[in-house]
């Protein structure tokens, strides 16, 4: 893109501007020269279209072989005007000349047709008042202009226009819950009504309230849901397309993108290099006419069937796209330049869309013996543009695939056409009734696709292919059981035979080949296969008006010969045309029914759509209904062509593993805090190329299968990381809890050294540095064993009243967290009485105690229960430091994890940070009830204090505030670093716990 705008600045500078390609649509420019060189010579005419008479196909072939030596295809306009008197003419201008090749009035026909307005007309005035609009409401009325398809009454020699008439009660209501019965005809020569056609039975303005899908009406009726989450698009590297000019190049394929105001996108020379040969597919492809119609008997409904194409333009009706609405992801836009009536240049910005999608499995294999498997993802190129025909939208899609597949994909959406009727009203099975008031007329969507094959070059030959069953009858010598069966292929030799319908029955597809050209392997000609599925039978009866004038809908499949002027199936000039005899396909194929159609060059027409019956469902507005082709290659290449696209994953047999760099580090697991589920074979752990990549935590999150429950993971990982911080940091609490106990003296700087140094010399050297280290550590171990047990299983069932996939508030993981500290707390009580006893006094005090036990019997037996649950209550104030502290840490893990696209990415420095800061901030707030605590589980409590209020009281009378901050300074170094470790080890026990109990040898090698 910016390459492209430098380009582009360049070219206005130096005033050099590269040739347009000979497929190139029209510039603006282009345009206002053809109108130009019109006007000189005929000045009263307006613009019906100006668009590029594509260079002749011989020609163009020649230029695209061998540039350097050939004639460049010249730019030459196809015009159409229209004169006073509705007169039709058809010029070619010649642009490199600047001259006028042909100009030729054609009688009898009507160009496509342009919007009108019909509130001022009395008449129409008159037949509102009738069914309850009054005068001063005129301006509540709207119509959709239609042309009139065909009317014995009316002919072809005036442009005539029908006008579907509705109400809007509120300028924001949508007109279809509105429908008014009768149909004004406007000339649009006169712009005058000169007739309204008004039905028997009149069906008076429906009352039924508003029914409308816009953002206002959807509030009002109780707003949108908030339960979705955002879906993010994202290639971090660009895309994987190049343009060139209008060319794309993308994997293997290239191909020229065009745009008429007629059919919209037009697919150009369309290639794919198989291993450096660049092979023909597609000479031209593009969605070129349709017809809609209505299956309402009653007059004047045997006029709608709508050529959206033919009579209005895909072009001409294409949407300007915005970026994350139409298209999502990385988007190339490219605009379309019309002509408009004045004849001045217009543009549409942004009419097609350019972009990749995923597009899930390309193939993969898994080996049940052992489990080796290549997985390998795919993705298609999307070139897009939607159109709106009045109420309908057209989204057409143009889809690209790996293994050489082109895809076709329409969507239909926006609204309904709806007529009036009356409460109660029959109607017979030709409408449904959509909403109170609302009758909705069954239609059919049938679209023709011009498919001008190419493959390996011109000269093709189309085959229907159907399934059939083996010739003998059960029994028979050839056919003993009778399973046999094959694919009948009949050639299609002449445009009359090669008239064919669909048949479910034999899975019928059609085969473009290329008889000059075997494969190597299968000996069948190299060829590209039609298959479509939907393809309904057009309903108009034959001999009636639809039929008539949509001659190519009659058949699914069509074939002719090339010609360059036949592009259009319904005929170039398709408004008003009787049908009579009828244009583009019969026609063409009547001039020469038995011309050869074998091995020469050759367009295939293909009808397909959907039969639309209306249901309350698609109003007032229908979600998209998407249909689909392929244009699949068969025996076209030796072997699967996509292989070389780099796997996902694949681990073959002999231990091997292969990842690719297009593996999608973004992809996570939907649910679950911190447990991982067991993850798919393209586990990232696997891959060898990864190995060298920053080391995160991710890599090692994505646990295999474990037989163990994730609450038992949780305390185990909660009891090993009390054990290892418990070792490192047991001196700093023996300092930590001197300090607390001390009551003799304020506190003062070096009094920490004072008791340590006093320690090592009078209690028995470093070692006593260790006393109580059997009760810190079974206390320490047991209790966060037992808090993570408690806190893994509080979340668990916080998330169960939950429901899956929404995540727990700040609020929950608090109370998990308390509820969690108080059962530890309760639990682990008696042991930190007995720690704090050993702590405060040596080894060597005479009422020390020798073991743990004897602590514990000790305290029960001088002070009963009430001594070994002694401070339990400043120790649950101290739960709140705990769930202060995990709160924090787990809103700290969510924040980061959102940022780094999800908690099972962090890194281990993250968990350091995270869980030091956590500590720090919940330290600070929560530190007093430590030393309180301690005081009351010491020796001589009970002789000191009467309990938690004396506690308080005695420590701030005799030793300042500052009293309830002693031993914060070697606390925080020991709490710290303790805490950290504690987290490490907690959440890498996680980790790994699972896999060194996992019966997979894959990850008892990984350990080495
Ligand atoms: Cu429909």
């Amino acid at each position: 893109m910016a390459l492209d705008r430098l380009k582009q600045a360049a070219s206005h500078l130096t005033g050099h501007v590269n040739p347009p390609h000979p497929f190139d649509p029209l510039s603006e420019a282009e345009i206002e020269r053809a109108v130009a060189h019109v006007r000189k010579e005929h000045s009263d005419v307006f613009f019906n279209a100006v668009t590029l008479w594509e260079p002749r196909k011989a020609e163009m072939m020649k230029w695209i072989k061998d540039p350097e030596h050939t004639q460049r295809p010249a730019r030459v306009a196809d015009v159409v005007c229209i004169g006073r008197g509705s007169k039709v003419f058809e010029a070619i201008v010649d642009l490199n000349e600047g001259k006028i090749i042909s100009w030729e009035q054609k009688d009898g026909v009507q160009p496509l047709i342009v919007e009108s307005v019909v509130r001022k007309d009395p008449k129409v005035i008159e037949q509102c008042g009738i069914i309850g609009i009054p005068p001063e409401d005129m301006h509540k009325v709207y119509c959709d202009p239609w042309t009139i398809g065909y009317d014995e009454r009316f002919g072809n020699n005036i442009r005539l226009q029908q006008a579907l008439m509705y109400y809007r009660p509120h300028v924001d209501d949508s007109q279809y819950t509105y429908p008014l019965d009768f149909c004004p005809i406007y000339n649009s020569d006169t712009q005058e009504i000169i007739h309204i056609d008004v039905p028997p039975v009149r069906r008076p303005l429906n009352k039924a309230p508003p029914n409308n899908y816009h953002a206002a009406a959807v509030e009002a009726e109780g707003g949108f849901r908030n339960d979705l989450k955002p879906i993010n698009i994202t290639q971090p590297e660009g895309v994987s397309f190049k343009m060139d000019g209008r060319y794309i190049s993308w994997a293997n394929w290239k191909l020229h993108v065009g745009f008429n105001y007629r059919e919209g996108m037009v697919l150009n020379n369309i290639t794919f290099n198989d291993k450096g040969t660049v092979r023909d597919t597609f000479w031209r492809l593009s969605l070129a006419e349709m017809v809609v119609p209505y299956g309402n008997p009653d007059h004047p409904h045997q006029r709608k069937h709508a050529f959206d194409l033919g009579e209005y333009g895909g072009g001409y009706m294409t949407n300007s796209l915005s970026l994350g609405c139409d298209c999502k992801g990385a988007i190339h836009y490219m605009d379309a330049a019309f002509v408009n009536r004045a004849g001045a240049a217009t543009t549409i910005k942004n009419a097609i869309c350019i972009h990749e999608e995923d597009a899930g499995i390309l193939f993969k294999h898994t080996d049940f013996r052992d489990d080796s498997v290549t997985v390998t993802r795919a993705r298609k190129l999307i070139i897009s543009h939607v159109f709106t025909a009045a109420n309908y939208e057209y989204c057409v899609y143009w889809i690209f695939h790996l293994d050489g597949t082109i895809q076709l994909e329409v969507k239909l959406t926006g609204i309904l056409n709806t007529y009036a009727m009356n409460p109660g009203e029959d109607l017979h099975g030709w409408g449904t009734e959509v909403y109170p008031g609302v009758n909705a007329h069954n239609h059919q969507h049938l679209f023709c696709m011009r498919i001008d094959p190419n493959i390996d070059g011109p000269e093709n030959t189309v085959f229907m292919v159907d399934a059939t069953r083996g010739e003998g009858e059960v029994g028979s010598a050839e056919n003993k059981y009778g399973n046999a069966f094959y694919a009948k292929k009949t050639k299609l030799s002449t445009p009359e035979q090669a008239a064919t319908d669909y048949n479910g029955a034999t899975s019928r597809t059609w085969e473009m080949c290329n008889e000059h050209k075997l494969n190597a392997f299968s000996k069948k000609p190299v060829s590209y296969k039609l298959v479509s599925r939907e393809v309904p039978e057009l309903l108009p009866k034959p001999g009636g008006l639809v039929w008539k004038r949509a001659g190519f809908a009659r058949h699914a499949v069509h074939v002719t010969k090339y010609d360059d002027a036949q592009i259009h199936p319904a005929g170039r000039h398709v408004p008003q045309t009787s049908g009579e005899p009828s244009q583009g396909i019969p026609a063409w194929i009547e001039e020469n029914p038995t011309a050869d159609l074998v091995n020469t060059d050759i367009v295939l027409w293909h009808t397909f759509g959907i039969t639309h019956f209306p249901s309350p469902e698609d109003f007032p507005i229908m979600p998209a209904e998407p249909m689909t082709l392929l244009l699949r290659p068969r025996n076209f290449f030796t072997r699967n062509p996509c292989l070389d696209i780099a796997p996902s994953y694949c681990s073959v047999p002999s231990g091997v593993k292969q990842g690719s760099g297009l593996v999608d580090k973004l992809s996570r697991l939907a649910f679950g805090e911190t447990k991982q589920e067991p993850v798919a074979c393209c586990s990232t752990e696997k891959f060898g190329a990864e190995s060298s990549t920053k080391e995160t935590a991710s890599k090692r999150r994505n646990a295999p299968k474990s037989t163990l429950s994730a609450s038992l993971i949780e305390s185990a990982a909660g009891f090993s990381a009390g054990v290892i911080s418990c070792l490192a940091a047991h001196p700093l609490d023996l300092l930590k809890n001197r300090l607390q106990l001390n009551t003799k003296t304020r506190s003062r700087p070096g009094d920490s050294f004072r008791i340590l140094r006093n320690v090592i010399k009078d209690e028995g050297g470093t070692r006593a540095l260790y006393r109580g280290l059997w009760p810190n550590l079974l206390g320490n171990s047991l209790g966060w064993g037992l808090y993570f047990l408690f806190y893994g299983n509080l979340k668990e069932l916080f998330q169960s009243r939950r429901g899956k996939g929404e995540h727990l508030g700040s609020a929950e993981f608090f109370s998990a967290s308390i509820i969690a500290g108080l059962l530890t707390g309760a639990c682990t009580n008696p042991i930190w009485v007995v720690k704090t006893r050993m702590l405060e006094r040596g080894a060597n005090h005479p009422s020390a105690y020798k073991s743990m036990s004897y602590g514990l019997r000790h305290v029960y037996e001088t002070r009963g229960l009430k001594g070994l649950w002694a401070g339990f209550v400043p120790s649950s104030l101290g739960v709140l430091h705990g769930a202060v502290q995990f709160s924090i840490y787990e809103n700290m893990k969510k924040r980061r994890g959102s940022q780094v696209g999800g908690q099972d990415r962090l890194s281990n420095w993250e968990y350091v940070y995270m869980s030091g800061g956590s500590k720090l901030l919940a330290g600070a707030i929560t530190y007093p009830y430590q030393p309180i605590r301690a005081r009351m589980q010491q020796y001589d409590a009970a002789q000191q204090y009467t309990g938690l209020l004396d506690v308080l009281r005695k420590t701030y009378k005799n030793e300042g505030m500052l009293a309830f901050y002693k031993g914060v300074v070697p606390n925080t170094l020991r709490v710290i670093p303790t805490t950290i470790v504690t987290f490490l080890v907690y959440e890498n026990t996680k980790l790994y716990l699972p896999k060194v109990f996992n019966d997979n040898e894959e990850f008892a090698h990984e350990e080495d």
